[in-house]
C-alpha cells in the first residue's frame, strides 16, 4: 500500500478503521463522506492526529492518476457519485473486508445469511477460544474486520459475520469456511431483487476450492440449490431432514453423520438459547467446527455454556411472574416470527418501527393470530402491521406513542407465566441510532419497572 492513493468511502466504523490502517501502511489515503463536517464532529476528531485528508458534504472528484484504489463501507450503495465514477474509470472498488482480507495473517470463517448470522458467528467464535484457539468475531457483528486484522499480529482465526453490503465489492475474498444460514427477502431497497441478493450471498464463496469448505441450509431450497455453484466440500446442515452425511437432528441429538458414522454432539434440550432457529444456528457452527477439526466433546462444552447474544432473544428480567425478552435485533418479520416460533407461553408482543424496503407483514401477522395475547405496536409501520393483522380476525391490539409506554402497558397487561416480547420486526431508526439503541432502552424500562 506504500504510496498507493486511496480514497476511502465513509467516516462510519468501517471507513474509519480503514484510513487508519492505510495510513500506517503508507497510503496516501483521503476520507470522505456525504454527511457536513457538522455531522461528523466524533469522527473527524477520531482521525485528527492521523496523516490522512477529509473531505466532508461529498466526494472528491474521481479521475484517473487521482487514485488507485477506493475502499467503501458498507452503507455506500453500488450507484453512490464516486462508486460510479471508479467503475468507469477502471479504478478498483473494495469494500472494507476485501481490503482486510488483503491484510489477514490467518484463516477465516465467514458467516452470511439473512438472519441468525451473528448468533453462529458468536457462537463458532466462542467455540474455537474455548478450545484453546486463538480466535476473535469481526465484521458486520459490530468490529470492523480491518480493524481486528491489524490488531493481530500472531497467527489467529478470523471468524466473520459478513452482511450482503460487504459481499457487493469483494475480488480474492476467500474464508476457509463460508456459512450461509438462510435467505428470506431483505435488503431488497438496495439489492432490488430477491435474484441479485441470493446471486450477492453467494459471493461469500466464490473463491473457494476443493479444500475448503462451504457450509450451506439444507431445509432452505434455494441455499440447498448453492451447493452446484461452490467448488468448496459442500457441508449442509438440516434441523428437519436426515442427512447421509452433514449436521442434523436425531432423537433429539445434535448428531454429525459421516460416512455411515453418526456422532452425537450434544442433546438439542441442552442448548440455552431458545427455538428451533437456535437449533439452526448450532448445527452451522457445529458444522464448521468438524470441518477446522474440533471434536464433538469440545464443540458439546460451547453449545451446553453459550448464553446467546445481545439483543436477540435475550433475557432480560423476571418481574412478578412475568419473562421480559429482548429482541430488538428482529428487525424484518421472519427474524420476529422465529422470535414468537420460540416460546411455548402466551405472549405480549411489542412490534413496529421503521419501515425496510418493500416488506410484507402478512406472515407475521398469521403467526400474530397463532401465537400472540396481545399486541402492542409503536413507530412509523404501527398503522400498517395493525391493518394488517386486523384483516387475520386478530383485534387485541393497541397502538401507543413511544417504548415507554408500550413497556408499561405490556406489564399492566401481562400476567404471571407470561412473555413480554420486543420484536419489532422493523428497523429502529424511527425513534432510536439502531437496534442496540433499541434493546438498550428497553432493557431500562424493564429494570425501571422493579
Ligand atoms: N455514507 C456516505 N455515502 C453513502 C452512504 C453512507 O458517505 O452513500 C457515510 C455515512 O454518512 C456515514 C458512513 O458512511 O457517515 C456510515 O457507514 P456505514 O453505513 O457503512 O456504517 P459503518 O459504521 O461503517 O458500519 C458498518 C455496518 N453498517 C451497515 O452495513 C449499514 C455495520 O453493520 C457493521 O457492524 C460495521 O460496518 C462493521 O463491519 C450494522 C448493520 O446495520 C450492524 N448492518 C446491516 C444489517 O445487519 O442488517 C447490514
Amino acid at each position: 500500500m506504500r504510496d498507493r492513493k486511496v480514497l476511502v468511502i465513509g467516516m462510519g466504523k468501517s471507513g474509519l478503521a480503514a484510513a487508519k490502517v492505510l495510513a500506517a501502511a503508507g497510503a496516501e489515503v483521503v476520507v470522505s463522506d456525504a454527511k457536513v463536517k457538522e455531522e461528523l464532529t466524533a469522527a473527524l476528531q477520531e482521525l485528527k492526529d492521523w496523516p490522512v485528508e477529509t473531505v466532508t458534504g461529498g466526494y472528491p472528484e474521481i479521475k484517473p492518476g487521482r487514485f488507485d484504489l477506493l475502499v467503501t463501507s458498507p452503507g455506500v450503495p453500488v450507484w453512490a457519485p464516486p462508486l460510479v465514477q471508479a467503475s468507469t474509470h477502471g479504478i478498483p472498488i473494495w469494500s472494507e473486508i476485501e481490503l482486510a482480507y488483503r491484510f489477514a495473517r490467518g484463516p477465516m470463517v465467514a458467516v452470511t445469511g439473512t438472519n441468525g448470522k451473528t448468533t453462529t458467528t458468536a457462537l463458532i467464535g466462542q467455540m474455537f477460544r474455548d478450545a484453546g484457539y486463538a480466535a476473535s468475531v469481526a465484521g458486520n457483528i459490530g468490529t470492523p474486520l480491518i480493524q481486528e486484522v491489524a490488531q493481530q499480529a500472531g497467527e489467529h482465526l478470523f471468524v466473520v459475520e459478513v452482511s450482503s453490503f460487504q459481499l457487493e465489492w469483494v475480488d480474492r475474498f476467500h474464508p476457509r469456511v463460508a456459512v450461509l444460514t438462510n435467505l428470506t427477502p431483505d435488503h431488497l431497497e438496495r439489492h432490488g431483487t430477491m435474484e441479485n441478493y441470493l446471486a450477492t450471498k453467494a459471493r461469500i464463496f466464490r473463491r473457494q476450492n476443493r479444500e475448503d469448505y462451504t457450509v450451506l441450509n439444507y431445509d432452505d431450497p434455494e441455499i440447498r440449490e448453492l451447493a452446484r455453484q461452490t467448488q468448496g466440500q459442500v457441508i449442509f446442515f438440516s434441523s428437519s431432514h436426515t442427512l447421509e452425511k452433514g449436521v442434523f437432528a436425531n432423537k433429539g441429538n445434535i448428531c454429525i453423520g459421516q460416512e455411515g458414522n453418526l456422532i452425537p454432539v450434544c442433546a438439542a434440550q441442552e442448548l440455552t438459547m431458545p427455538g428451533r432457529h437456535n437449533l439452526e444456528n448450532a448445527m452451522a457452527a457445529v458444522a464448521v467446527g468438524w470441518a477446522m477439526g474440533l471434536t464433538a466433546a469440545q464443540m458439546a462444552d460451547t453449545l451446553r455454556s453459550f448464553p446467546g447474544v445481545p439483543h436477540r432473544l435475550e433475557r432480560v428480567a423476571f418481574i412478578k411472574g412475568v419473562e421480559y425478552i429482548n429482541d430488538s435485533k428482529g428487525t424484518n418479520p421472519e427474524s420476529a416470527i422465529k422470535a414468537l416460533d420460540a416460546f411455548q407461553k402466551p405472549i405480549i408482543l411489542i412490534a413496529g418501527g421503521s419501515r425496510k424496503g418493500d416488506v410484507d407483514f402478512g406472515a407475521f401477522a398469521e403467526k400474530i393470530q397463532e401465537k400472540v395475547r396481545e399486541l402492542i405496536l409503536v413507530g412509523h409501520t404501527a398503522p400498517e402491521i395493525k391493518e394488517t393483522v386486523l384483516k387475520t380476525g386478530f383485534c387485541r391490539v393497541r397502538v401507543v406513542h413511544n417504548l415507554e409506554e408500550a413497556v408499561k402497558t405490556a406489564a399492566g397487561l401481562a400476567k404471571p407465566g407470561e412473555i413480554v416480547l420486543l420484536s419489532p420486526a422493523c428497523a429502529s431508526f424511527d425513534f432510536f441510532r439502531n437496534f442496540e439503541h433499541r434493546g438498550e432502552v428497553f432493557k431500562k424500562l424493564v429494570h425501571s419497572l422493579v
